[in-house]
């Protein structure tokens, strides 16, 4: 089966997508997310300047050496530019092979190891109250795990926080929004959050919280173990992990579990946290990390380990990359949890796609493929709106992470 067409489909239906489609000799296609929140210009041409040419021609059954070629062929290795686009042909291909078994994806890669995808959804609020009203909606909704994240007195624009409604898009700005951060605020703040959270909500709720990269290892670990009273599934992203050695610190301090990774592009870049069983949860995705390919060797160390998966799935995120991620969640031995933001009508009408969400699971649905498709006609009509994430500096000015 011959590859005889791939092109970049750019859409803005409430935020950015980018998706590939790849054709072939025998009418079966493909498509895989592209989206690189911030960047997506860049993945675009990477593929189109770079990838596509080298597709041409080439068997779209054999995944495994596209995959090699591409990752090695380029001599640059890894970076988040480079992995999204090979995930998108990663995804693309994945897509194309279950598609002419007529079998939905999960089938191929080993059948179901369950009967449903745990997922997380997003409870915010400008204070403690609204969280945990927004706590309550998502419970009503019925969702049994649900992330918290609350403003914070003396922060202006904390990690989280919404402009109203169910909604959140940090990225909403052309030019970086500038937000300022208060650690100290914060470390007050976040166990009232969580004691308050417990009290109203009780014990069977699955509650999560992201740190969003804000504080120092020793803060981290401070943070940790102010919040072992309440139980939390994960504390996420609680310190950069570019260093990946600085979590020995934290985990040192704290029983709560430890999540990072929606960043990481590479086995490379976890290889540490994983080995050294830094971490409970490792959340690299299917479009940043390399795709379903990639992502199952990541999976396959991590369980040597007892490290589960828990992958990304913000609304930046195409449903696309949702729907493959769904495949291999439902697949996955060590699966753990899957975030799952729910996108916009206009986003989900662009993107018709076979999951969809029941008592606090969603289900990959069991059309040939990943299962998700691409109105191109509807796609057309929202042209590219660039727009970046925020950055955070400290009271004093200081360029922090955001
Ligand atoms: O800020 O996806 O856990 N979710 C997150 C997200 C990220 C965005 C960045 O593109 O941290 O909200
Ligand atoms: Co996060």
């Amino acid at each position: 089966m011959k590859i005889t067409r791939a092109t970049v489909i750019v859409t803005c239906p409430g935020r950015n997508f980018v998706t590939l489609k790849i054709e072939t000799d025998e009418g079966v296609y493909g498509i895989g997310d592209a989206t690189l929140n911030g960047r997506e210009k860049a993945v675009v041409a990477y593929l189109e300047d770079h990838v596509i040419p080298v597709l041409i021609g080439r068997d779209a059954h054999r995944i495994e050496d596209i995959w090699q070629y591409l990752y090695k062929g380029a001599y640059w290795r890894r970076g988040p530019v480079t992995m999204s686009a090979i995930a998108a042909v990663d995804t693309a291909l994945w897509d194309i092979k279950a598609k002419a078994a007529g079998l939905p994806l999960y089938q191929i890669l080993g059948g179901a190891s369950r009967e449903g995808v745990l997922v997380y959804g997003h409870a915010n609020g400008a204070d403690i109250g609204e969280t945990a009203d927004a706590v309550g909606r998502y419970r009503d909704m019925g969702y049994r795990a649900i992330r918290a994240q609350s403003g914070v007195p003396g922060v202006k624009g904390a990690y989280g926080v919404g402009k109203g409604g169910l909604y959140y898009e940090p990225a909403d700005s052309a030019l970086p929004e500038e937000t300022v951060w208060s650690t100290p605020h914060y470390l007050r703040h976040a166990p009232k959050l969580f004691e308050r959270l417990r009290a109203e909500h009780g014990e069977e709720i699955e509650l999560l919280h992201d740190v969003h990269h804000r504080l120092t290892p020793i803060e981290a670990a401070r943070l940790g173990k102010d919040l072992e009273p309440f139980r939390l599934f994960w504390m996420e992203d609680c310190t950069p992990a570019e260093n990946q050695e600085a979590f020995r610190l934290v985990r040192r301090h704290t029983t709560t579990p430890l999540a990072v990774g929606e960043i990481f592009n590479s086995v490379h870049d976890c290889r540490t946290l994983i080995q050294e069983q830094l971490i409970d949860f490792i959340r690299t995705t299917v479009v940043h990390a390399g795709g379903i390919t990639h992502l199952r060797q990541i999976a396959g160390l991590a369980a040597l380990y007892q490290v589960r998966t828990g992958s990304h799935g913000a609304t930046d995120l195409s449903p696309v990359c949702m729907g493959a991620a769904l495949h291999f969640d439902l697949w996955v031995p060590n699966f753990g949890i899957q975030e799952y933001m729910r996108h916009t009508e206009e986003t989900d009408a662009v993107f018709p796609h076979a999951y969809r969400f029941e008592n606090g699971y969603l289900h990959p649905g069991d059309t040939p493929g990943h299962g998700v498709d691409i109105d191109e006609a509807l796609a057309a009509k929202y042209p590219y709106n660039p727009k970046q994430l925020p950055v955070a500096r400290l009271t004093d000015g200081t360029l922090w992470n955001w």
